[in-house]
Formats: C-alpha cells, sequence, structure tokens
C-alpha cells in the first residue's frame, strides 16, 4: 500500500517522556466475560522536546492480561527497557515513522508501543498548531457514541441501563455477554428497545466452535453485530461461524495489525471491524487498517478500553476519519468517572453525538496537571542514555 501523504507532520527531538502510573475508580464495576475492574490503573506518558513542548499519551493495558496479554505493568517494562530508548536523544523526521522504530525486533507489546506512538502524534500535533484530527487527516468534526454495558447479575439490571443509555441519547447499544448469560439478556434488551435502536453484543473471546449452535440463536434479534465470539487470535474459526450465521461478526482482539485485517478480510472472518489504537500499536496502523478496510467497503468503528480523557482524545481524532461510519465505544467522562483528568471533560450532545476539537492545537483539551499529581502512585522518569548524567 502507498504510504498516505502526511500534512505537516513535524520532526520530533524528544528529550524525556515521564512515566506516571495513576488510579481512577470507576462509577461502576465494569464486567466482561474475562473478569470485572473496579479501578483503572493508568500508565500516562509526558514526552518534552528539546524545545520543551509537552504532549500526553495514556496506555491502554488493564492490570490483568484478562483482555489481551498485556497488562500496565509489562508495558511499563517494555517502555522504560526497549521501547523509550529507540525514540529519546534522536531526530525522527515525524509521528509516521515511529511504528517502523519501535517494531523493528521487538515483537508484540502493541499497547506499550501504542501509548508511545500516540504521544508523538500529540507532540506532532502540538509542534505543528494543529489538532490531532487534522493531523491524521480527519474529516468528521461530530462523531455518533455508542455506550457499552458490562455483565449484569439479571436481565432487568441491564434492561434499566440500556433505557437510560437511550434517554441519554447514545446510538448504538452494546451489552457484554458469555455463556450462560446471552441469549436471555440480548432477548430482554431488544424486547425493551424495539427495533428502533441498534444493538450489539461483544463476547470477549467467551465462546468455542462448540457453541456454534447456540450463538446461531442470536440471529433472531437482529444484531448489527457480533463482536469477537472466538478465540482472541482466532481468524479461521471465525470464517466457519460467520458462515452460519446472519448476523455480521466484529473482530476486536484479533485484529493486531494491517495484515490481519487483510486476512480477516481475504478469510471472510468478519464484516466489521472494532479498530482500537492500543490493540494495534499506534495511530499510524490505526490508520491503515482503516484504509484497507474502506478499500474492501468493511465498516470499522472505534473501541474504548475505559480510557481516561487523555486517551479519549486519541481516540476522537481517530474516529474522525471518514470510514468510521459506526458510531464509537466514546463514551463521555462522566460515564466512567467522578472527575476524569482533563478539561473540559468529554461530553456528548443530547443527539449522541461527541465533538471533535479540530480548531484547537494538540489533544484539544487541557491535562489537569494537580488533580493527576493527587492521583500518582509511582513516576519515572526517562532520558537519553548520552544525557543521563550518572550522579547518586
Ligand atoms: O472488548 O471492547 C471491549 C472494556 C474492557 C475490555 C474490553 C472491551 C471493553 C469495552 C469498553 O467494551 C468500551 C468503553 O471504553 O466504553
Ligand atoms: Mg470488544
Amino acid at each position: 500500500m502507498t504510504p498516505r501523504p502526511v500534512s505537516s507532520a513535524p520532526a520530533l527531538d524528544i528529550e524525556s517522556i515521564t512515566l506516571r502510573e495513576i488510579r481512577l475508580t470507576l462509577k461502576e464495576p465494569f464486567r466482561i466475560s474475562s473478569g470485572v475492574m473496579r479501578e483503572r490503573r493508568i500508565a500516562l506518558l509526558e514526552l518534552t522536546d528539546r524545545d520543551g513542548a509537552t504532549a500526553w499519551s495514556e496506555c491502554v493495558a488493564f492490570q490483568l492480561p484478562i483482555y489481551t496479554s498485556e497488562t500496565i505493568d509489562t508495558a511499563w517494562l517494555a517502555l522504560r527497557e526497549w521501547l523509550a530508548p529507540r525514540v529519546l536523544g534522536r531526530s525522527i523526521e515525524g509521528p509516521q515513522l515511529v511504528h517502523a522504530l519501535l517494531e523493528r525486533d521487538i515483537r508484540g507489546h502493541n499497547m506499550a508501543k501504542a501509548a508511545l506512538e500516540m504521544g508523538c502524534w500529540g507532540l506532532g500535533a502540538a509542534i505543528a498548531d494543529l489538532s490531532l484530527s487534522k493531523l491524521l487527516g480527519g474529516t468528521r468534526d461530530r462523531i455518533p457514541t455508542g455506550i457499552s454495558l458490562g455483565i449484569q447479575s439479571e436481565p432487568a439490571a441491564l434492561v434499566a441501563r440500556a433505557q437510560l443509555a437511550v434517554r441519554d441519547g447514545y446510538r448504538k447499544i452494546k451489552v457484554k455477554i458469555r455463556p450462560e448469560q446471552d441469549i436471555d439478556y440480548v432477548r430482554a434488551v431488544r424486547e425493551a428497545l424495539g427495533s428502533s435502536i441498534g444493538i450489539m453484543a461483544d463476547a470477549n473471546s467467551a465462546y468455542t466452535t462448540s457453541d456454534t449452535a447456540h450463538l446461531v440463536r442470536l440471529d433472531e434479534f437482529g444484531l448489527i453485530m457480533l463482536e469477537q465470539p472466538l478465540g482472541d487470535d482466532d481468524l479461521v474459526r471465525h470464517a466457519a461461524l460467520q458462515r452460519q450465521m446472519t448476523t455480521p461478526i466484529c473482530l476486536d482482539e484479533s485484529v493486531t495489525g494491517v495484515d490481519r485485517a487483510e486476512d480477516m478480510i481475504a478469510l471472510g472472518s468478519g464484516r466489521i471491524v472494532n479498530i482500537k489504537p492500543g490493540r494495534v500499536g499506534g495511530l499510524m496502523v490505526a490508520r491503515q487498517i482503516h484504509d484497507v478496510c474502506q478499500h474492501a467497503g468493511i465498516p470499522v468503528w472505534c473501541g474504548g478500553m475505559l480510557e481516561s480523557g487523555i486517551g479519549r482524545a486519541y481516540n476522537v481524532a481517530l474516529a474522525s476519519l471518514p470510514n468510521f461510519s459506526l458510531p464509537g465505544d466514546l463514551s463521555p467522562s462522566a460515564r466512567y468517572w467522578d472527575r476524569d483528568i482533563v478539561t473540559p471533560e468529554w461530553t456528548m450532545d443530547a443527539d449522541g453525538m461527541v465533538r471533535v476539537p479540530r480548531e484547537t492545537a494538540g489533544l484539544g483539551v487541557a491535562v489537569d496537571r494537580d488533580y493527576i499529581d493527587s492521583l500518582t502512585v509511582r513516576t519515572e522518569v526517562l532520558r537519553a542514555e548520552r544525557t543521563m548524567v550518572s550522579v547518586s
């Protein structure tokens, strides 16, 4: 594929990267098929260049390897030991080159790579005095928003949350499912909401091919898609399942890069892709997957990882690209947190749209440093080796 022209992507000279871990308590526990989250331990990066320009980014890895194999602690190690040294103290022609720099001879660790790569885009946007959306080639200034509802103790509790979400304006309702908590839950939501709103289910890899007949029963609810029913690295079995189901399969975990998106399309493993920049190693790959899918007529949407307002800024900018044609998991700050770490907080209007800050340079939100300081439990400052002063 020919590389996209990158408009005015500036050179980067990163002098230091401050790694921090903050803790943010979720307003409500969030349960997926493989575990429950009550609090987010979030790694934040603050990149500073030689002229003192700064940008913040967020690593989306969770505390436990329940979504992919990465965790906040593996990401911290990867960033400190292998990734940050690749970018510190050298001149890089632009953020579009960072992914290749991080990819060479370092396998995996996509969320760690993405945290750093996204920070480079944020820094690039700040230096170029452009919004992240414009730097990436985004075109839209409002994005339709969907909500992802965690597994509840009973269908009625899920229905109540889904009804509130519709009242709030959400454009898509996604319900988490797992074996034993699936058909009844989806049926209850469909019956309560009628056919006026798109409903989908996300299994986070909780099923196997022996559940095929069971999963096919979901077809009767007219879901807009079924997200990642089978193995987190599977494509072949998803293709077989897709041939059995009328509901479009959407892949999340299984699409870890451009090749995997191409393979999904070639094999027919799914008809929709959830793109999360953290999962695929950053914004450049996310954009390439967007382009590949657009070319193949595959709609994409932007997924979420229960991010803080910093991670949200990157997702919103990405989702402003034209083929993000389905509502993204881009809930406003107040859905997750009593207080977010950015100002203004992310909001959604009554029509379920989140506004893309296209006229503000950089992320489009200000980082609340005092509040972040109060939430910080560890900090590590990384500098280029040649500038390191060894004084004890
Ligand atoms: O699969 O999309 C997922 C949350 C945790 C782990 C996996 C997923 C999710 C979500 C959250 O669906 C979406 C959001 O950030 O609101
Ligand atoms: Mg998912």
